[in-house]
């Protein structure tokens, strides 16, 4: 396979509802869907799930169009390649970037599994048909207003329940979540908002039978989250703190988490993600697929991804509905009590709807 031509697009696309979180609230998202061609013709896509501001990560969409412009794409033009495990091979040269990486590296091994004809799950080496998927949801006005919102996610059928916390928005606020769903799994994401010397508020926590706590301290720290593990019984899941297989391998080793959220971009791509998952099934360290309010391209790739047998945990892998009038792929991913069923055909099984690709376009630039 050599590609031989790649088109961005910088998309704008409105959530339905905005979508707050302990570092800042989300209503319009900005992305890049990346498109590109291979020399025998198959089309592959991309996704990158930067946001437009550096509050999760250090990157933003604009960033990682200047990494793929400048350095990426360049990198990959006219090169042969037998797999798509070479393309992290060949972008270890660059430092970090990870979600620029992973957005180019998408397409690529949605091209492969195409050209071998199979599903992107089954090139991954996926073993399910069907997924198991909870739902992540923001902070909200009130109390009441978040157990009717996490009610009507309950009666859907979504697995489990993963909320925002912060600061002021915590105890309590679980405490009533879990008189209101007592047979329910929730969990709870502080997305760093905590230190270390907080561990007391935290340990009144382990009173709500969480399945797990995400990223409750800074974003680059793995050694305070191995000291606040040990006085916690809930289990504490890493997000931002991981973009590589050495970062699982370190925080595994030193105790400073019992599962693991891995998202495809925040790690540099699939490649990365399948040796992180690999490493967590050898250590018995269950991982779930996180989510960055993907449009389709980007929830396709999460899907297959999660097919992978020590994905055992229901990951934040929503409906398309959950999040967009109307999504950039047809048919769009469904949630049907709480499971998502895995395309078959060749490549992500998902077609991109060029209409809507074109209404919701800002800029576009093809590079060969
Ligand atoms: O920490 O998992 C997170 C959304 C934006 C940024 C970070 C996170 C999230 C979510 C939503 O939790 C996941 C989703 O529904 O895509
Ligand atoms: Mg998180």
């Amino acid at each position: 396979m050599k590609l031989v031509e790649v088109t961005l697009r910088h998309l704008q696309m409105e959530m339905k509802s905005p979508f707050s979180t302990s570092f800042g609230t989300f209503q319009m998202k900005d992305f890049i869907l990346l498109e590109a061609r291979d020399e025998q013709g198959t089309v592959g896509y991309g996704e990158s799930v930067a946001f437009s501001s550096p509050w999760y990560n250090e990157e933003t969409f604009k960033t990682n169009w200047h990494m793929l412009e400048d350095f990426l794409i360049p990198m990959l033009l006219g090169k042969e390649l037998q797999h798509p495990d070479e393309v992290s091979d060949l972008f270890s040269a660059i430092r970090k970037n990870n979600m620029a990486k992973s957005t180019i590296e998408g397409a690529v091994w949605d091209i492969y599994a195409q050209q071998t004809n199979q599903s992107l799950a089954h090139a991954l080496g996926g073993t399910k048909d069907q997924i198991d998927v909870g739902i992540s949801i923001g902070i909200q006005n009130s109390v009441e207003e978040l157990i009717e919102v996490v009610r009507g996610y309950v009666e859907e059928g979504y697995k489990r329940i993963k909320v925002k916390i912060k600061p002021g928005w915590d105890v309590d606020v679980m405490r009533r979540l879990r008189e209101a769903f007592p047979n329910v799994a929730i969990m709870a994401d502080a997305n760093s908002a905590y230190r270390l010397e907080d561990v007391e508020l935290l340990k009144q926590l382990d009173a709500f039978d969480l399945t797990m706590i995400e990223q409750p301290l800074a974003s680059d720290d793995i050694i305070d989250h191995a000291t606040l593990q040990k006085q916690l019984s809930t289990p504490i899941c890493l997000d931002e703190s991981i973009h590589s297989l050495e970062d699982a391998r370190k925080a595994v080793e030193l105790g400073s988490t019992k599962v693991i959220n891995i998202k495809i971009g925040r790690v540099g791509g699939l490649t990365e993600a399948k040796k992180i998952h690999d490493y967590c099934m050898e250590k018995g360290i269950p991982v779930w697929c996180g989510g960055m309010l993907e449009a389709g391209i980007g929830r396709a790739h999460n899907v297959a991804l999660t097919t992978l047998p020590n994905f055992i945990l229901p990951g934040d892998t929503a409906g398309s509905s959950r999040y967009w009038e109307k999504d950039i792929i047809t048919p769009e991913v469904t949630v049907n009590h709480g499971v998502i069923h895995v395309p078959q055909q060749a490549g992500i099984g998902y077609a991109i709807d060029q209409e809507a690709v074109e209404r919701y376009t800002v800029m576009k630039k093809t590079y060969n």
